[in-house]
């Protein structure tokens, strides 16, 4: 059975990887799991049809047989539990790599996400710069903790798992800024991640859906 996922018609990161489609393009690609794509625009994700997949008319979306799935989160842990490779056999080991994962979306990912909407949303406020120090703040204590963590090891915790593959997602989520960079293990940490073949076909993939787009050029 090959699943589909859905992912943005024009993304507007224009093909950089950073929409979440891309962390479950890398898991699916990561497991060896063939996978179909639907491309949606942004009216048709909050017509009834795509909400009946995403209740929030959202992207990405999973589909396999009788299953749709929202939540990236979840769609990679699904892909995860039912391949080898994302998650350790050991059962502690699969919990620990379980706790990065929801680390990684719950404790990492919020403040990375509110500045990104704060630039994005909020730059007119006469508030904004004083907020935005503040978000700044909020994301580098976490970089920091992060990398006090992580350390001089490859992955979090032992071998390459969705803890990890979701945990490089979020921090690429601050490409361009220049926060990861301050931190050499995490940036090498990234280039890591983003250096896997799996990574690289999810990447290409989804920049093909933005370079093949006539309207694009
Ligand atoms: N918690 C959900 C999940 O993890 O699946 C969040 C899903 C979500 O935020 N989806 C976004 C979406 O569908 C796309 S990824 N937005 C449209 C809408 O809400 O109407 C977020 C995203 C979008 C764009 C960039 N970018 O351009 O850099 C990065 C991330």
């Amino acid at each position: 059975m090959i699943p589909t996922i859905t992912a943005f018609e024009r993304s507007p990161d224009r093909g950089r990887g950073l929409a979440r489609d891309m962390r479950v393009r890398w898991a699916l690609e990561e497991v060896g799991q063939p996978y179909h794509v639907r491309l949606v625009s942004f009216a048709e994700m909050k017509e009834p049809a795509h909400r009946r997949r995403h209740p929030f008319g959202q992207i990405p979306t999973y589909e396999a047989g009788e299953l749709t799935l929202f939540e990236s989160g979840a769609i990679v842990f699904h892909v995860a539990e039912r391949h080898r490779g994302l998650l350790p056999e050991d059962v502690n080991a699969r919990a620990r790599a379980i706790a990065w994962m929801f680390a990684a979306l719950n404790t990492v990912e919020p403040p990375i996400v509110e500045r990104g909407m704060a630039i994005l949303l909020d730059h007119a406020r006469s508030w904004h710069q004083e907020r935005l120090a503040l978000l700044e703040d909020r994301v580098r204590t976490r970089l920091v903790e992060l990398s006090r963590r992580l350390g001089e090891a490859d992955w979090l915790d032992g071998a390459f798992s969705a803890g990890d593959l979701l945990m490089v997602t979020v921090l690429r989520r601050l490409s361009g800024s220049g926060e990861v960079e301050k931190y050499p293990n995490l940036s090498a940490y990234v280039a890591r991640g983003e250096a896997r073949p799996a990574y690289q076909r999810a990447f290409d993939a989804q920049r093909a859906v933005f370079t093949d787009n006539p309207a694009n050029g």
